[in-house]
């Protein structure tokens, strides 16, 4: 049948279930597929850590995905991808998907393996546990997972076999928990906005946000704000192809975000610029932060702290006054520093002082919060924990494979997630994970970094191969999937995986026999008040539904007020902090920023898109490459306290002077040297919410060897 004549299949409801629903625990023959069947559309959802959780058709014929569209009734996306989905298929059905489960037959990390069957494989990881338990006690088996797959069914599959074992926690803080803590400190539980509100701006600050890798539908708002009159700001430490969205670019020194927004505000009170009768009735300290906070930061301090000119301040800080619906939009990046709560706080002071929480579209925008859509316990179930068990920090995973107090950490479970390549401190991680005493079990879709120094290796599906529900973190959208092909190979689902270790492991509870959809309709059946209203027959089809957050007072924090004071803070008002490597030797900040062409470790499999990442290149400011007699293309090291990294320079007037920029995380097979750029990064936490610090960092850079 001809390519885009297929018939768009209900995924549910009172459709016959789909030939591809993975009945637990069915095993499969190697590339098992039915064959002779049609090719059909199947709509899925997305399954990457991105805010936008689009909607897509998939083309499948006989049984194999053919390619992937944008689904053009999904509320947020309207039928458009990004460039890593479009080709999706080529991840799915690529080559180097692991289709069998592995033993280590070498040195860890070699990647020297042999088959098993998927019985042996589970044999022998129950029954190294059972001896570690004897040993050890559970607490050394440590978990670690992260954001592979969004779907709430699969990511979450292991907590309730981990809890249920009384295994080690992890503190899953890898992401943006300082960015979360900042925003609480001042709006406690108030919802942010929906991405459409911001059409009504007329001015939208991008404040830290590389929205045109990171937030490709959020943009397309910011574009109609700007197509109906609005302006739009971009502040970032180099200019990103973002700034090719703004306005105006402000480039401020790494992490001095915090001492920006004070500037802005000093200047907004002076000038008498605040909106008193929203500051009267609904804000909590504005004249503490007026009389205690604001005079230490006049724009000549302000300049010394961001290295914008004082004059900028000024004029920045009228035109953010003088705006009727001005909304910040928050990303990321500057979270990820010793100060970066505190940075977000204080950026989510300054509606407040302009009264633009009131307006429409006005405010700020940080990430929807659709938590309450389902009844998270009944997939984490805490109530399976034996008691107290200690949790390990993610972002020090090097620190707990080494030198941890307590239980000493004898097995390592990974998960959907790239530790060796992603978390922080890349020495101190592969020491551990070289460790010859410690299990591992790496359960992957391709042998990553962290799946070679495995000691077995299971093959995961991809979201195209198994159920799930998703909710997205830049809209207010839900949506179920079922698996649209059968398995790649043997490969098979974080849950089912979790189940036949939990039949391994001798667990009697009938919760970790069901199916993934069976948890899926139990969790549609229970009740939520973000529900209300929502059509539950689309989304038990597989259609993408917009919940609301269920009503309330206009901001939710303890006072009733938004919280320019906060005494449950350890620093009660805002201020501007020092980061961690601020003051340390090395001459360079370096910027550790998301490539448009890939996904934290996610589609360095995609030979195409690695291509559009031109290699792993560092990029330089041209009077600081000049200064150091260095030239575009030269193999250069950058290197610091804690590693060095080999990469290709590119001169670039789009980063500053004092800053370099490595965009990306590489697998190390495609790296120029033996580490990658987390060799660079620390194993530091932000000052709230225990989260991971990749931009403040200082690092020197040599020449590597002389240039042909
Ligand atoms: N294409 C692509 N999309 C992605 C990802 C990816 O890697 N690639 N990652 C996904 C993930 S896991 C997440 S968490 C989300 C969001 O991913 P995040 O990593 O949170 O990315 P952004 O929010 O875009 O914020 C990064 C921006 O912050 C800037 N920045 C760094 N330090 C500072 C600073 O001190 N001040 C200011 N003003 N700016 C600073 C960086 O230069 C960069 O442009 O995106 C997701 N989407
Ligand atoms: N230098 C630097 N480091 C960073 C960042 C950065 O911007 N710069 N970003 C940080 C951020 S914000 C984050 S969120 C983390 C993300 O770090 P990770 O969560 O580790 O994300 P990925 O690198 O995308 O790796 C996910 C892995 O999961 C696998 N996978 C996908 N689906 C499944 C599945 O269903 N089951 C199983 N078992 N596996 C699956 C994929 O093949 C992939 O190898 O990285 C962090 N590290
Ligand atoms: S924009 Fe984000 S959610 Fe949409 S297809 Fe790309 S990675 Fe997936
Ligand atoms: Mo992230």
């Amino acid at each position: 049948m001809a390519r885009g004549a297929g018939r768009l299949e209900s995924t549910g409801g009172g459709a016959p279930p789909s030939p591809f629903t993975p009945y637990y625990p069915s095993p499969r023959a190697p590339g098992a597929h039915p064959a002779g069947i049609p090719m059909i559309v199947r709509r899925s959802v997305c399954p990457y850590d991105c805010p936008d959780a689009c909607g897509l058709l998939v083309e499948v014929e006989d049984g194999l995905a053919v390619s992937v569209k944008g689904d053009p009734e999904h509320p947020h996306s309207r039928g458009s991808l990004c460039p890593k989905m479009t080709r999706y298929p080529d991840t799915v059905h690529n080559p180097r998907r692991l289709t069998v489960p592995l033993l280590r037959t070498g040195p860890k990390g070699s990647g020297a393996f042999a088959p098993i069957p998927w019985t042996e494989a589970i044999d022998r990881i129950a029954s190294a546990w059972k001896a570690i338990i004897a040993d050890h006690g559970a607490q050394a088996i440590l978990p670690y997972s992260y954001a592979g797959t969004m779907g709430l069914v699969q990511r979450n599959a292991g907590h309730p076999f981990f809890h249920r074992l009384g295994a080690s926690r992890l503190d899953r803080t890898i992401c943006t928990p300082a960015k979360a803590a900042g925003l609480e400190a001042v709006l406690g539980q108030t919802p942010c906005p929906r991405p459409s509100e911001l059409r009504d701006c007329d001015l939208v600050i991008l404040w830290g946000i590389n929205a045109v890798a990171t937030s490709v539908h959020g943009l397309k708002d910011v574009r109609e704000a700007r197509r109906r009159g609005g302006r739009v700001w971009l502040v970032d430490t180099y200019r990103t192809p973002t700034a090719g969205e703004a306005d105006s670019t402000f480039l401020v020194r790494p992490g001095s975000d915090g001492a920006l927004a004070l500037g802005i505000m000093h200047v907004l009170v002076r000038d008498g610029l605040q909106d008193r009768a929203f500051l009267a009735e609904h804000v909590q300290g504005f004249p503490e932060l007026a009389r205690e906070v604001l005079p230490d930061y006049p724009p000549a301090r302000v300049e010394a702290l961001t290295g914008l000119p004082a004059a900028e301040i000024e004029a920045m800080a009228r035109a953010y006054g003088t705006a009727k619906a001005p909304c910040i939009v928050i990303g990321g990046g500057l979270s990820r520093y010793g100060n970066g709560a505190m940075t977000v706080r204080t950026i989510a002071c300054l509606p407040a002082l302009v009264g633009a929480y009131d307006r429409p579209g006005g405010g700020c925008f940080g990430s929807t919060s659709t938590g309450g859509a389902f009844a998270m316990a009944e997939i984490t179930r805490e109530d399976l924990l034996p008691g107290p068990v200690r949790t390990v920090n993610m972002n020090r995973l090097g620190h707990a494979l080494g030198e941890l107090d307590g239980p000493r950490v004898m097995s390592l479970y990974v998960y959907h997630s790239n530790p060796a390549v992603v978390a922080p401190d890349q020495n101190a991680v592969l020491a551990g994970l070289a460790r010859e005493d410690l299990f591992t079990v790496v359960h992957e879709r391709f042998l990553t970094d962290t799946a070679r120094y495995a000691d077995i290796v299971l093959p995961a599906t991809s979201s195209l191969e198994h159920s799930d529900l998703y909710r997205s973190y830049g809209s207010y959208c839900v949506q179920r999937a079922r698996p649209a092909v059968p398995p790649v190979g043997e490969s098979r689902s974080n849950w089912d995986v979790f189940g036949l270790l939990a039949g391994a492991m001798g667990f009697p509870e009938p919760f970790f026999r069901q199916s993934a959809d069976d948890l899926i309709e139990h969790l549609l059946a229970l009740p939520s008040p973000w529900r209300e209203g929502v059509d539950a027959s689309a989304l038990a089809e597989g259609r993408a539904v917009e919940v609301a957050p269920p009503p309330g007072p206009r901001f939710r924090t303890p006072s009733g007020k938004v919280e320019l004071l906060n005494p449950r803070e350890p620093h009660p008002l805002p201020r501007f902090l020092p980061t961690h490597a601020g003051g340390e030797a090395p001459p360079f900040a370096l910027m550790t920023a998301p490539s448009l062409f890939g996904l934290n470790s996610s589609f360095c499999e995609r030979d195409e898109l690695r291509a559009r990442r031109k290699g792993m290149r560092i990029r330089m400011n041209p009077g600081d490459a000049a200064a150091r007699g260095l030239a575009d293309g030269d193999p250069v090291e950058a290197f610091n306290g804690l590693g060095e990294v080999a990469f290709a320079l590119e001169v670039s007037s789009d980063v500053p002077a004092g800053v370099l920029v490595a965009e990306g995380v590489w697998w190390l097979e495609f790296a120029p040297g033996t580490r990658t750029v987390n060799a660079l990064t620390s194993q530091r936490l932000t000052d709230r919410g225990g989260g991971s610090t990749f931009y403040d960092n200082r690092v020197d850079i040599r020449l590597r060897s002389p240039r042909p």
